[in-house]
């Protein structure tokens, strides 16, 4: 064995062998307990992040630990290959989007390779394959002969100059990313899952999910946003018209003072007819961005249609104001406001003087003033005739069932949840399988002509959506009556890849069909680890389709993922210089020498290249315009894989934030060296591999076994149910330091030391599997660790047939004796007495008193 560690050289040997045994290779033929476990697939954006390495570690652990317990496991790889990025960085760099795409990929497959993750090669996929995306198109002609697919209008962010659809992250405030011309809202027809009809179960099913984080769970319930409430119609005055609302707080509808309706409401279409600065209020709403972020901070404007509506209750004139802050394609596109008690209302009814009716006040309250901001709690109504008096619960009922006895209205439970929009105005994506015609309409694709491949010959200039623009590919004769017709140009949205990818590695070489049994016998998966930037849109799409697949007969389970991990951020300190504007300018790591003090923490920063001083600020999270990101690939060069897996495991738990410190990197290589240094100086002082007489053993071999098998029950634990892989370490290096102290090369001293550093190797080879698999050869075994038994717990090696007991001289700590478990008072202080430490303290001074607390210590008054 050589004396020096070299990982280097170590892990392309382990990882050489890998490849070539085949190792990670699952099948589905074995008799054992299968076990599916999943990272998140990335992104293709060009090479790996530190939050991939510890994301994909943290899946990698979990797999290897899986795998020593005896579980038949599957870890596939993969990647989110379509999408926006691949098409900016082609006009950015005059690349096509496919090379773009595939080169990334193999440069980051490398990196994975490199990092010894022990992925199923053989399962990897890449959703740009049209044999990925061909079962995508498939499925979703299956969907829409179901009804469960189907096509409106909705607003989409539109440049004027660019004549161009722009994805929100497109809009930068306001405004085109490229051209800076102010975005529009445009309503054009797009393609909707109808995710609405899973709302339920979506809601409901969540409950058969404790193996997920409560706040994920909490994050979907209110997404899916279930309400009860009432919906009733405002008769419109002089007309036949009716203005339809729902509302999840009848019991305040004696308090309503307006309606606000949206700007496409066909009412106020009609008002502006007439009317000159409602159209021009109607114009200055279609420059709005429709994301919900925009609309939450955005301010509120409204303006008075003309139009009065009658209250179904009171019988009083309603006005009808129109309001950018309704949409038209959420809900009824009208919404009844009650200032008094709702705090949106209020602001804007504040700004346009509209009156304020409190109806409700708190059950211990008489003061009815609402003078600063609304009142939104629940209480007893008054102001609200036959209703006063009664709870806001009671009035829910008594309300309803007055409206419903009117035919004005009717209880209703809704949905905050909306139909998923999959249209995509872009190129690199998967084409929507879908022709029209003149004479036949909308007809969907025939399975024989699938998949429809997206053409590689397009001009991408950010101007027009490329596939509209191609010579030739949307003309196609109609598959029902051959006349010439128009192939759909979009593309699908990406998540439609994301959300059955995990059921296709499954079955990744199915050729004939998009799952096969297969799927059911990996399906769920297991353990899916990933950020929490996924926790609502991903989780939920791919939650709706497991239902999908399982309602067309291609699936059994109800949901894809049993156990969920989200991880949290890496984040790091920023360093940066003030230039003379004020302004920031960033540098990261490899540019600064940095002082720390004694915890790590930095105390003081200089520029390498002039010695200039740079501030430390805030902790935040890894980016790359605040250059602190840490290329992983410079840690890989330096100190190898196992360092910075080690690392990225040991610095917190993996559900937290990770902070980044390059100290911290340099304490994880210090430890392998030497966990090899302790190794080495055992194989140099001769194996043992002799079976242990644990009836002769000594004290301090006892005392070790202790400690081995205590660790050993503590990081079992530790990995397979609490996932506190930094707590399973540390365990592991104190029983490291208590080894390297543990000082008898006697025959059994030496089987001790090697069941002790077999242990550790055993225990750590899931989070550092190549210096394991070198040291596991070192220490005698010709097997491969990877497949190798989670070591056995010997509960009989923590009995304890003597203790440890502090002696106390007059209240000071004066020494350590060890006494037999069973000793009596008197064996103790008799043994007490005769210590040559505590003779020392005494020196034939009387003693007045001797107390003995039992297993814990003796106290001597002098
Ligand atoms: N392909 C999707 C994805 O998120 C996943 C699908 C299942 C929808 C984790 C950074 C970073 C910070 C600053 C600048 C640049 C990057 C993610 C995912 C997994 C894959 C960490 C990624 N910080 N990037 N693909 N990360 N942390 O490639 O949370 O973005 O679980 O890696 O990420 S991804």
């Amino acid at each position: 064995m050589e004396e020096q560690y070299k990982p280097q050289a170590i892990e392309q040997q382990v990882q050489a062998d890998w490849e070539s045994s085949g190792v990670f290779t699952a099948k589905e033929d074995t008799g054992k307990e299968k076990y599916y476990c999943l990272s998140m697939f990335p992104y293709p954006s060009g090479k790996l992040h530190m939050g991939h390495v510890r994301n994909y570690t943290i899946g990698d652990v979990i797999s290897r630990f899986q795998r020593m317990q005896g579980k038949h496991v599957l870890q596939p790889m993969g990647w989110d290959a379509f999408g926006l990025p691949a098409e900016n960085a082609a006009m950015l760099n005059k690349v096509h989007p496919a090379d773009w795409t595939h080169s990334n990929i193999s440069y980051m497959r490398e990196q994975l390779k490199r990092l010894g993750f022990g992925y199923d090669w053989q399962r990897e996929l890449a959703t740009c394959d049209p044999n990925y995306y061909r079962w995508e198109q498939w499925f979703f002609i299956r969907l829409l002969k179901k009804g469960l697919v189907y096509k409106k209008t909705a607003p989409v962010n539109w440049c004027p100059h660019d004549q161009t659809v722009l994805a929100n992250e497109q809009v930068i405030d306001g405004c085109c990313w490229r051209c800076d011309t102010q975005v529009e809202k445009k309503e054009i027809s797009q393609w909707f899952l109808k995710i609405t009809a899973y709302a339920d179960e979506l809601l409901s099913s969540l409950e058969s999910l404790p193996g997920w984080p409560e706040q994920v769970r909490t994050m979907q319930a209110n997404w899916i946003g279930r309400s009860e409430g009432v919906e009733m119609d405002f008769a419109v005055q002089d007309s036949t018209a009716t203005i339809h609302i729902y509302t999840t707080r009848p019991d305040t509808v004696m308090g309503v003072t307006y309606l606000a309706i949206a700007a496409e409401h066909p009412l106020a279409i009609k008002a502006a007819e007439a009317n000159t600065a409602i159209s021009e209020f109607l114009e200055s709403c279609k420059l709005m961005e429709t994301s919900e972020a925009a609309m939450e901070t955005m301010e509120k404007r409204g303006i008075y249609s003309g139009i009065q509506a009658t209250h179904p209750l009171s019988g009083e004139a309603v006005p009808v104001w129109i309001a950018n802050f309704v949409l038209m394609n959420y809900g009824t596109g009208a919404v009844m406001s009650v200032p008094a008690h709702d705090q949106r209302d209020y602001e804007f009814a504040q700004k346009y003087n509209i009156a304020i009716k409190p109806v409700i006040q708190a059950a211990n309250d008489s003061d009815d003033k609402i003078t600063e901001q609304a009142f939104t709690d629940k209480g007893i109504l008054y102001n609200s005739g036959e209703f006063n008096g009664l709870s806001s619960a009671e009035a829910f009922s008594a309300i309803a069932e007055k409206l419903t006895s009117q035919g004005k209205g009717k209880r209703k439970t809704n949905f905050r949840l909306r139909d998923w929009g999959v249209s995509r105005q872009r190129y690199w994506g998967a084409p929507i399988p879908i022709i029209y015609c003149e004479d036949c309409g909308t007809v969907p694709v025939p399975d024989a002509q699938l998949p429809i491949i997206l053409p590689r010959d397009v001009v991408l200039d950010g101007s027009q959506s490329p596939l509209a623009a191609h010579p030739t590919f949307r003309h196609t004769p109609c598959p029902e009556c051959g006349k010439p017709a128009q192939r759909e140009t979009d593309t699908f949205d990406t998540f439609m890849e994301s959300s059955w990818y995990f059921a296709r590695y499954a079955c990744q070489n199915a050729d004939m069909a998009m799952l096969d049994f297969r799927a059911n016998y990996w399906l769920p998966v297991d353990y899916y680890i990933g950020g929490i930037e996924h926790a609502i849109l991903h989780l939920l799409y791919a939650r709706f389709y497991t239902k999908l697949l399982r309602d067309e007969g291609l699936l059994v389970c109800d949901e894809p993922f049993k156990n969920l991990l989200t991880q949290g951020m890496v984040v790091a300190e920023t360093f940066y210089q003030l230039d003379d504007h004020g302004h920031k300018h960033y540098f990261n790591l490899t540019q600064i020498d940095v002082e720390r003090d004694s915890k790590g923490k930095i105390i003081a920063a200089k520029l390498m290249s002039d010695g200039s001083a740079v501030t430390v600020g805030a902790v935040e999270k890894m980016s790359k315009s605040k250059n602190n990101g840490v290329d992983p690939q410079v840690l890989i060069d330096k100190y190898g894989a196992d360092t910075v897996r080690l690392y990225t495991m040991f610095t917190s738990p993996p559900d937290q934030s990770l902070e980044w410190n390059d100290a911290g990197v340099e304490g994880a290589s210090r430890f392998l060296k030497r966990l090899w240094r302790q190794t080495h100086l055992h194989v140099e002082s001769g194996l043992s591999t002799k079976a242990l007489d644990t009836s002769s053993l000594t004290d301090l071999q006892k005392g070790l076994r202790r400690q081995i098998h205590h660790t050993l029950q503590k990081v079992t634990d530790d990995m397979g149910r609490r996932h506190t892989f930094n707590t399973a370490i540390a365990a592991n290096m104190e029983l490291l330091n208590t080894l390297g102290k543990f000082d008898d090369d006697s025959d059994v001293g030496r089987t001790v030391r090697q069941e002790a550093l077999e242990t550790v190797v055993l225990m750590l080879a899931p989070i550092i599997p190549h210096i394991s698999q070198a040291l596991w050869e070192h220490l005698g075994h010709s097997s491969d660790i990877v497949t190798a038994a989670w070591p056995v717990f010997d509960a009989s090696a923590l009995q304890q047939d003597s203790i440890e007991m502090v002696i106390q001289v007059n209240g000071k700590l004066r020494g350590k004796i060890c006494v037999a478990l069973n000793a009596s008072k008197q064996d103790i202080e008799t043994q007490v007495l005769v210590d040559e430490h505590v003779q020392r303290y005494i020196e034939g001074k009387p003693i007045k008193k001797l107390i003995v607390v039992p297993e814990k210590l003796v106290n001597i008054v002098v």
